[in-house]
This record gives structure tokens, C-alpha cells and sequence, in this order.
């Protein structure tokens, strides 16, 4: 199975290097789809050997994600690791989400990092508890981390993808695609780590309740 990682990155100068190194043993390409980074993402990624795909502006994570799995796709690869660009997921967590893809023979493969003794602030659990009740409002699919964006596509779901929504409501348009094209979806336990940098850059409530409202929306309008 020729295996590539998509890495969307934002502002993530000071991380993606050390991120492609920790991947790159584990796949045969690191995609780094830098989301109109006004730092040094791009060249920080090709010089860690990264294909480097540019956004001339920013887009959001989930228009990054979609130019990062068009991109493996039109390359040929089989599946494709999607990983934060901000060190949060832990690259040795990568294995177990392939032997979960094969030996159960699942589409999909999402991290839960619910599933085990992860330190996350409460605040992170509550806006990812509502992203979980959301989506299954949306979608019908009860998932305990819907939003987390470290994934595994199996080759079914590669070849479907189709996402349309640009930001951060694209971790429940995936969930939407899965159901529509009956993938067949795993979750396992994964590290995650939150940090100072991570807790700064990540998530703000408003943007929490927008993306909701987002998703909510689309989907009674739909
Ligand atoms: N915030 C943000 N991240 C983006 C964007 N485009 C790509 N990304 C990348 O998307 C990934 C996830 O972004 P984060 O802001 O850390 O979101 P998160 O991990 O879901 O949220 P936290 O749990 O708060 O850390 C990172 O690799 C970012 O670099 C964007 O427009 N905004
Ligand atoms: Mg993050």
C-alpha cells in the first residue's frame, strides 16, 4: 500500500519541520499543503523534503486537507495519514491506525484522543464534546472524536473524498461522506499532546460556535 501524509499547515514555521521528520519514516511522502502561512512553513517544509503545495491565501484547514488528498490522489497513492502541522498527534501512533485499516478492514480510520489518559483541558473536551453531538445531529454518526484531525483514508475513501466546506466543519463533512458512501469507519485511541503554542493557536470559543452553526445549517438546508 503506497502511503502518503497530507499535512495542512498554518503559521506552523517553528513545528512542520520537526512533524515531516517523525512522519516521514513511516510513509513513502509528506504533502505539506501551506494554507497562505504568512512565516516560513513552505520553505521549512521543503527543506525537510515535503512536497510543498501553496495556498496563495489562507482557506481554512478543510480546503488545506482537500488540496492535500486531491494532490495524492492525482500522484497515485493508495491512502493517506492526515496529521496536524502543530506536533499535537503523535507520528508513532501511525502503525496502529494501518493495522486497524487492514485488520478490520475499515475505510476510515480516526484517532480518538478520548480513547486514553490524554492531559486535555477541560475547555478542549466541552467544544469537542459539542463538535461530537453536532455531527451526530448532522450526520448520524455518534463518533467520541469526530473532530480530531488525525486520520487514515483506505483507498475507498480516497477515491471519494469530495470535501466542500473549507474550515474546521469539514471534520463532520467527512463524517457525512463516510455515511453516504457506507465507509466503514474505525476509532482508536491515540496521544495527543496540548501545549502553550497549541492552546494559543488552536480553537477559540466564537469559532467553535460558528463552525457549528456551519454545519447545522448546511445540513437542514441541505
Ligand atoms: N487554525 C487554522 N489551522 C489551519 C488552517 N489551515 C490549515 N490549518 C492546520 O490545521 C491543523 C489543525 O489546526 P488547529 O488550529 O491546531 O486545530 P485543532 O488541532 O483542531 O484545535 P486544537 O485542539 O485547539 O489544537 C494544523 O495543522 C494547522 O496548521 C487555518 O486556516 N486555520
Ligand atoms: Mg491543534
Amino acid at each position: 500500500m503506497r502511503l502518503a501524509a497530507v499535512i495542512p499547515a498554518f503559521n506552523e514555521g517553528s513545528r512542520i519541520g520537526s512533524v515531516i521528520q517523525a512522519v516521514a519514516p513511516y510513509v513513502h511522502a509528506v504533502i505539506v499543503v501551506d494554507d497562505g502561512s504568512h512565516d516560513e512553513t513552505a520553505s521549512v517544509a521543503a527543506s525537510h523534503g515535503a512536497t510543498v503545495l501553496t495556498h496563495r491565501e489562507n482557506c481554512g484547514a478543510g480546503a488545506a486537507t482537500m488540496t492535500g488528498l486531491d494532490a495524492a490522489r492525482r500522484m497515485e497513492f493508495d491512502a493517506v495519514i492526515t496529521i496536524d502541522a502543530d506536533g499535537q498527534h503523535n507520528p508513532a501512533d501511525i502503525p496502529r491506525l494501518i493495522e486497524s485499516l487492514q485488520t478490520e478492514k475499515s475505510d476510515l480510520v480516526i484517532a480518538n484522543r478520548f480513547g486514553q489518559k490524554n492531559s486535555i483541558p477541560t475547555i478542549r473536551r466541552l467544544f469537542n464534546a459539542i463538535g461530537n453531538v453536532v455531527t451526530f445531529a448532522a450526520t448520524g454518526m455518534y463518533l467520541s472524536d469526530s473532530q480530531c484531525g488525525f486520520k487514515l483514508f483506505g483507498p475507498k475513501a480516497l477515491q471519494e473524498v469530495d470535501l466542500k466546506m473549507s474550515g474546521f466543519e469539514f471534520c463532520t463533512e467527512i463524517i457525512r461522506e463516510a455515511v453516504q458512501n457506507k465507509w466503514k469507519v474505525t476509532s482508536i485511541p491515540t496521544k495527543v499532546v496540548y501545549s502553550d503554542y497549541t492552546l494559543a493557536k488552536g480553537q477559540s470559543f466564537a469559532g467553535g460556535v460558528q463552525t457549528a452553526l456551519k454545519i447545522l445549517l448546511r445540513s437542514f438546508l441541505r
